[in-house]
C-alpha cells in the first residue's frame, strides 16, 4: 500500500491550540486505500518533520494550509510564509514525493498558495474525495486534468468547485487516536462537525465558498455516537466543540442534536460558535442548557438595522434583541461578535450598536468588536467594493490587509470609535487587543485550579480585567 503523509502546518496557538479536525477526517476516509500518517505541527512546528519524512518515506505528502492571515486589519500576520519556511521548504529537501496542498485557507487562495509555495497540486473545498481520485490517478501514472476541486501547479484549475455527497456516512475522525491529543487538552477542546454548507448569504463571507451552498446534515444520533465515544476514550475533562459556521440552522437540525444527547443522558462539556440570532427560541437555548452547553458564540456583526440589512445577515433587530434577552434567561455564558465598517456604517449606526450593547448585553458576558471587513474573492463584498472604487480588478487579495471600510467609518476613525467604546465598557475588547497578556493568562490558569472554578475562560479573564483596572494594574 502505498504511503501519505499529511502535515498539520497550523501551528497558531491563539485563542487556543485547535486540533486539526480536516486531515483527521481525510485519514479517516483514506483508510483501506493508502496507509496514513499524520504529522502534527501544532506543537512541534515543523522542527521533527525532516526526520518524520527519512524514516516513513511517503509517497506522497498533504499539506493542510488552514489559516491565511488573522482578519484584522491591525495585524499583519501571514501564515503562509510560515507554512512555507517551516514545512514545505525543509520537507522539499528530504524527498521528491508529490506536494498537495488543502485546507480552507489554501480554498481561498488556490493559485496564489500554490505558485507562493512551489507545492505541485492543491484541492479546494472538501478533500476527502477528490483526494482519493488523485491519488489514484497519480499512482498509475495518468495525466490529471479536470478532477473535480484540484489544481496543478502547471495547467487550468479545475473547472467548477463541486460539494460532495453523503457526509453522513463519512467515517468519525478520531482525533485522539490519530496523534497526540495530550498537549490539547490544557485549554483545547475536541471538535465536531455537524454538518457542512452553508445556506447564508452574509456580504463578506467566505463560508459557502469553502462547504458549498447546500447543508448537507449528519444524523444526530451519528453525531451523539461521535462524542460519546470520544468522551469515554478522553474522560470528562475534554469540551466538544462544534465548528459549524452557524449551529443553529438550517432551524431543527440542532435541536435535534440536542435532543439525542439528553435522551442518551451523554454528560458532557459543550461550546459552539456560530448562534445566528435568525432562529433562536425558548425552545432551543432550554434544550442547549439541558444537553450541557456551557459557553455560546453569538455573531450578529450588527445592531443597526442599516448595516444588518447591509450586510444580508437575514435576520432583523427584533431577532437580535430576543437572542439576547433569551441569553439573559437563561443565563448562558456568551461572547458576542461586532464587525463595524461595513456598508452604510457611519457614527450613528455605530452608536446604535453601542446602544444595544449597553442595554441587552449582560456586563458579564464578552463582546468583541472588529472594523473593516476582509475583502474575499468570490464575496458580494468583492463586488461592492469593486463598485466603489475600493479595490481594482488587478489588486492582490491575498495580501494580508485588503480591508474594506465604509466611506463614513474609514479605518483610523473606526479604530478611534472602537477603542474609546471598549474604555468605557470593561467587557467589550478591540480585536487588536484580544490575547490576554501572558501573565494575566497564568493568573486565570492558577486561580481557576485552586478555586475548582468550571465556568467558561472569558469570565475569568473578565473579572480579572477588570480588578486589575481597578487597581491601575492594567
Ligand atoms: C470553527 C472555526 C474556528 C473556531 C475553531 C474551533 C475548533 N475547535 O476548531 C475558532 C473560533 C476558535 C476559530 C479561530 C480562528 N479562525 Co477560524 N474558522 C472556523 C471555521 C468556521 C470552521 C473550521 C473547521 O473546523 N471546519 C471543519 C473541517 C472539517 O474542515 P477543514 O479543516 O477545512 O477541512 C476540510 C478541507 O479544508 C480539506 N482539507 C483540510 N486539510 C487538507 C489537507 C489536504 C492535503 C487536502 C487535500 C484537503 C484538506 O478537507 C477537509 C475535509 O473535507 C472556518 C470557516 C469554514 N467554514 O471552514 C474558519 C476559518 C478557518 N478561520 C479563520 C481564521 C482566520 C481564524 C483565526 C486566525 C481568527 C483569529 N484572528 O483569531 C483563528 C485561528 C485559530 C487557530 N488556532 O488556528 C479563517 C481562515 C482563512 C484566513 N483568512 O486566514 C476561516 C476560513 C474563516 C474565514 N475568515 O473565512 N476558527
Amino acid at each position: 500500500m502505498k504511503k501519505l503523509l499529511l502535515v498539520n502546518t497550523n501551528a497558531e496557538k491563539s485563542p487556543y491550540p485547535i486540533p486539526p479536525l480536516g486531515i483527521c477526517l481525510i485519514a479517516s476516509f483514506l483508510n483501506g486505500h493508502y496507509d496514513v500518517k499524520i504529522y502534527d505541527g501544532m506543537f512541534d512546528e515543523g522542527r521533527s518533520l525532516g526526520s518524520v519524512i527519512h524514516s516513513y518515506n511517503p509517497d506522497f505528502i498533504g499539506f493542510s494550509i488552514r489559516n491565511v492571515d488573522e482578519v484584522v486589519p491591525e495585524r499583519s500576520t501571514f501564515f503562509i510564509q510560515g507554512v512555507y519556511r517551516n514545512f514545505i521548504e525543509p520537507a522539499r529537501k528530504f524527498t521528491t514525493a508529490p506536494f498537495i496542498l488543502g485546507g480552507s485557507g489554501y480554498t481561498i487562495f488556490p493559485r496564489e498558495i500554490l505558485d507562493y509555495t512551489g507545492a505541485d497540486y492543491g484541492i479546494a473545498g472538501e478533500g476527502e474525495e477528490p483526494l482519493l481520485i488523485l491519488l489514484q490517478k497519480l499512482e498509475r501514472g495518468e495525466t490529471v486534468t479536470r478532477i473535480p476541486n484540484v489544481y496543478a501547479r502547471k495547467g487550468e484549475g479545475p473547472r467548477k468547485l463541486r460539494a460532495e455527497g453523503d457526509y453522513n456516512l463519512r467515517p468519525y475522525s478520531e482525533i485522539d487516536l490519530k496523534l497526540d491529543f495530550n498537549p490539547y487538552t490544557d485549554r483545547g477542546v475536541y471538535s465536531i462537525q455537524t454538518k457542512r454548507g452553508c445556506a447564508l448569504r452574509c456580504l463578506y463571507c467566505s463560508y459557502p465558498l469553502l462547504e458549498g451552498r447546500q447543508y448537507r446534515l449528519r444524523a444526530p444520533q451519528a453525531i451523539v455516537n461521535e462524542i460519546e465515544e470520544a468522551s469515554e476514550r478522553l474522560g470528562e475533562s475534554v469540551t466538544f466543540e462544534f465548528v459549524d459556521s452557524t449551529f443553529n440552522e438550517p432551524k431543527g437540525h440542532a435541536e435535534e442534536i440536542c435532543k439525542e444527547l439528553i435522551r442518551r443522558k451523554i454528560r458532557v462539556r459543550l461550546r459552539t460558535m456560530g448562534v445566528n440570532p435568525r432562529n433562536t427560541s425558548k425552545e432551543l437555548f432550554g434544550l442547549m442548557t439541558e444537553a450541557g452547553f456551557a459557553q455560546i458564540d453569538v455573531t450578529p456583526d450588527s445592531a443597526s438595522v442599516t448595516v444588518i440589512k447591509n450586510l444580508l445577515k437575514g435576520f432583523t433587530i427584533d431577532d437580535i434583541r430576543r437572542t439576547a434577552m433569551l441569553i439573559r434567561e437563561f443565563n448562558f455564558p456568551s461572547m458576542w461578535f461586532f464587525l463595524f465598517g461595513g456598508p452604510g456604517e457611519n457614527r450613528g449606526t455605530f452608536n446604535e450598536t453601542l446602544n444595544f450593547i449597553d442595554n441587552f448585553i449582560n456586563p458579564n458576558d464578552l463582546v468583541y468588536m472588529s472594523g473593516g471587513l476582509r475583502i474575499y474573492p468570490g464575496t458580494p463584498l468583492f463586488d461592492v467594493a469593486l463598485k466603489e472604487g475600493f479595490i481594482s480588478d488587478s489588486d492582490n487579495l491575498f495580501k494580508p490587509s485588503v480591508f474594506y471600510f465604509s466611506k463614513e467609518s474609514p479605518q483610523a476613525v473606526l479604530r478611534d470609535w472602537i477603542t474609546e467604546a471598549c474604555r468605557d465598557r470593561l467587557n467589550c475588547l478591540p480585536s487588536y487587543e484580544t490575547n490576554a497578556p501572558a501573565e494575566m493568562l497564568r493568573e486565570a490558569v492558577s486561580t481557576r485550579s485552586n478555586q475548582g472554578l468550571t465556568e467558561p475562560m472569558f469570565r475569568t479573564l473578565l473579572r480579572l480585567r477588570r480588578e486589575w483596572k481597578i487597581s491601575g494594574k492594567l
